[in-house]
């Protein structure tokens, strides 16, 4: 099974036990940066981020290498409460992320 963790600042993406393969990358973003994403990001400024707002929040050199379909799953993850959006203090919570492609 193949799995992606992403642990904020780093996404290790590993293949079965056998292949083992395994990609990490780093964000350059800072906290500041990350914050600024999500105020840009919230198109209808209601201080929570949906899907499509969401995707927009991600840095896109780590969105760039996600496997299709996975961008869902990461933000269930985030939505810690389950109110179905990312709020800013999810969105900048500390955190491991794990997802099956
Ligand atoms: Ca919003
Ligand atoms: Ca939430």
């Amino acid at each position: 099974m193949r799995f992606v963790i992403i642990s904020f600042a780093v996404l290790a993406l590993a293949g079965a036990a056998s292949a083992q393969q395994v990609l990490q990358l780093q964000s350059t973003r800072t906290p500041e940066e990350r914050e600024a994403a999500f105020k840009a990001a919230d198109a209808n400024k209601d201080g929570k981020l949906n899907l499509a707002e969401f995707t927009k929040a991600m840095d896109p050199e780590i969105l760039a290498q996600l496997p299709e379909g996975v961008v869902g799953q990461m933000k269930a993850q985030r939505d810690t409460d389950g109110d179905g959006f990312v709020s800013k203090a999810e969105f900048l919570a500390p955190g491991r992320i794990q997802i099956h492609p």
